[in-house]
């Protein structure tokens, strides 16, 4: 989608810290880290929010992020004392970028509940 702004970076028009990219999904690091390793995982498909992800073809497209999430954190050395993914959905899940993508979170422990 020409306006939204993880397809610009997705596609390379706009620069990030690429950790991780496929034909499917690209990682770069979060532009505003809440922690020590503060890494988004997103599809290349320009999908909403994990909501939007129905049927087989959703369903694969969300076990493919996850997967690719896991093993970034692996890679990140995060496998050893632990991580948190999120996926943030909507204004009260406080999703701020329209483009579904899977925050993965380390390097320190986290609280629970979130805020
Ligand atoms: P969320 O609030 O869950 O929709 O997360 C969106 C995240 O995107 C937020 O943590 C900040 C990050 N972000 C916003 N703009 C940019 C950008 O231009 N580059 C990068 N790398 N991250 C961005």
């Amino acid at each position: 989608m020409a306006d939204c702004l993880f397809c610009q970076i997705a596609s390379g028009a706009i620069p990030a810290d690429i950790v991780h990219q496929d034909d499917d999904v690209v990682a770069f690091r979060d532009i505003d880290p809440q922690a020590p390793h503060h890494v988004l995982v997103i599809p290349r498909r320009h999908i909403e929010a994990v909501r939007d992800a129905t049927g087989p073809e959703g369903e694969q497209l969300v076990g493919r992020l996850m997967a690719a999430a896991a093993a970034i954190a692996t890679d990140l050395g995060l496998d050893e004392r632990g991580y948190r993914l999120v996926s943030n959905t909507g204004v009260d899940g406080g999703q701020s970028v329209f483009h579904l993508h899977v925050h993965i979170l380390g390097g320190r422990p986290m609280k629970w509940p979130p805020g």
